[in-house]
């Protein structure tokens, strides 16, 4: 790995677009897609040339440039000539609708917009009641503009490691979007410690990843892992199911893959049917949610490869505890990512001895300034260097952290604090199940009892025999008291954008028993 200095004025595209041309690889490939194929070399002509577009177009540094952009060479192009020119490029969710953009363009004040042709239908009507003095519609004559004329260089803006870089919009299940806000330091941080020293990247690595890249995770993965260490990004920008992300690893032959235990649910199952080529994978991550065991054990048993799951979040920017390769622990996030550290607090913010569970917290070099005028988020999440993750966790001795649940999703039930994950996980083990979901919900005496959202496989009916099934199975798994009391067998479980489940639609969404 390469040490984590930086220089005085310090601006990340040096350091992941420039020093490629500096160190001979502009003839390598940098990004594969059914676009084509995009040289080290390529790509930074475009960022410089993106950069002089932006700036002669009227946007100064600090400004914002909102990013609704598909996984396609032009985000690369747009983020990058941003942070080039000293302007903090804000990539969003594009498959928000036009209130939502209407909330972001309000709150970040951006200067400038740029979004892909193809989400024109959300996008225009929330600029009536706010429009950035720069929109940039990305079509072909306006990539043309951009990226294809005027001089391919540009000499990056001086800015420091602990200046603001850009910003992630953090997906909270409730309440207003927060932008959280990188420095310049923060994309060097995980990709050294993450990506190279956890998961190995180097140079010879093809980067696919099904998350995509205006989440955290997938910019992390597809964009700035390959280009700290001169490897190669294969971008798919279709929605990604078994067929398109197996016919995308056959296609561009990656070594490492990215995905949520959705997916791999999900293509686990088509893999009764297709035979695809993975034989170019050297291991595939998870995150986003915890990977239950019995996923891992599958996805082994069928295809020969390790899932490495790991904990990251949006303010974290990428995973902080993580299994690694050749040691994956079953039903565990893993061990720290050196770099960083991690404290087990009770509610009275004392420090948990190892097997208890409690709320974690998180201190490392890459986690987020604040969030972006919302000082009061910032003094509750983020106190002295420490971050509040909202998840309740438990450590064992040897350094284990086992995922209980969001904080505000644990149960209690009998009086003994209950996982909800440690219900589903157990029910996914059973061969009828695909998903599940357990909350907690007060029977005929007030008592809170789990409750069980299934969603089953293909062949499996949803029949009382199954339920009388399903407890069985639950019991002698878990604790007496953990067993479903109660059983919803759906089509599909309400997610977030980034494939969380939202329990608390779940709890809203149901009758009340009794
Ligand atoms: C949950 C997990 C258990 C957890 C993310 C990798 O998911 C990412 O960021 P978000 O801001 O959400 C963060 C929250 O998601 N979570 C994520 N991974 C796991 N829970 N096991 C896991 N492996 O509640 C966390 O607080 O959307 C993931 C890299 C970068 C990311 N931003």
């Amino acid at each position: 790995g390469r040490p984590l200095t930086f220089p005085p004025g310090y601006n990340a595209a040096q350091a992941f677009i420039d020093r490629h041309l500096d160190e001979g690889r502009g003839d390598r490939a940098a990004i594969l897609s059914r676009h084509g194929t995009v040289s080290y070399a390529e790509l930074a002509a475009r960022v410089s040339r993106c950069a002089h577009a932006l700036t002669g177009r009227g946007v100064r540094p600090g400004d914002r440039l909102l990013m609704v952009v598909q996984d396609r060479p032009a985000f690369f192009y747009l983020f990058w000539g941003a942070i080039k020119a000293g302007i903090v490029p804000v990539p969003v969710n594009t498959m928000l609708r036009s209130r939502d953009y209407a909330v972001l363009i309000e709150d970040s004040g951006c200067g400038a917009l740029a979004y892909s042709a193809e989400f024109a239908g959300e996008i225009e009507p929330a600029l009536a009641e706010r429009r950035p003095a720069l929109v940039l519609r990305l079509d072909p004559a306006e990539e043309a503009a951009l990226f294809e004329h005027g001089p391919d260089r540009f000499d990056p803006v001086p800015a420091g490691a602990e200046r603001d870089c850009f910003w992630l919009y953090s997906s909270g299940s409730t309440g207003r979007p927060k932008g959280a806000v990188h420095l310049q330091r923060d994309m060097a941080v995980t990709s050294e410690l993450y990506g190279v020293r956890t998961l190995g990247a180097t140079a010879e690595d093809r980067f696919f990843s099904a998350a995509r890249l205006f989440f955290a995770y997938g910019l992390g993965n597809a964009m700035t892992f390959p280009l700290w260490v001169g490897g190669t990004a294969v971008l798919l920008d279709e929605r990604p199911t078994p067929a398109s992300t197996f016919a995308t690893i056959a296609r561009f032959r990656p070594t490492l893959f990215f995905g949520v235990p959705t997916l791999y649910a999900s293509q686990l199952e088509a893999l009764d049917q297709d035979r695809p080529d993975l034989s170019s994978l050297r291991a595939c991550v998870s995150a986003g949610e915890a990977l239950p065991g019995d996923l891992l054990h599958r996805w082994r048993e069928r295809t020969g490869l390790e899932i490495l799951d790991g904990i990251g979040s949006t303010e974290a920017l990428h995973i902080f505890i993580s299994n690694r390769p050749g040691r994956t622990r079953g039903g565990s996030s893993g061990t720290l990512v050196p770099g960083y550290r991690a404290r087990i607090l009770d509610d009275t913010g004392a420090e948990l001895p190892p097997g208890q569970p409690g709320r974690l917290w998180i201190q490392g070099e890459s986690i987020a300034s604040r969030y972006w005028r919302n000082p009061e988020r910032t003094a509750a999440a983020m106190v002295g260097g420490w971050l509040d993750t909202g998840d309740t966790y438990l450590r064992d001795e040897d350094g284990h952290f086992y995922y209980c649940g969001r904080s505000d999703d644990m149960l209690k039930v009998g009086g003994i604090w209950c996982s909800p994950f440690e219900i589903e996980s157990a029910l996914i083990e059973h061969p009828a199940v695909r998903e599940a979901a357990v909350i907690g919900r007060a029977d005929g005496d007030g008592l809170i009892k789990p409750e069980a959202w299934l969603v089953l496989t293909e062949s499996a009916v949803g029949d009382d025999a199954l339920e009388q099934d399903l407890r069985l199975h639950c019991k002698a798994r878990l604790a007496p008291y953990k067993f479903p009391r109660r059983f919803h067998f759906v089509a599909d479980l309400p997610k977030t954008a980034t494939g969380k489940i939202q329990r608390f639609r779940l709890r809203l969404g149901a009758e009340p028993a009794g």
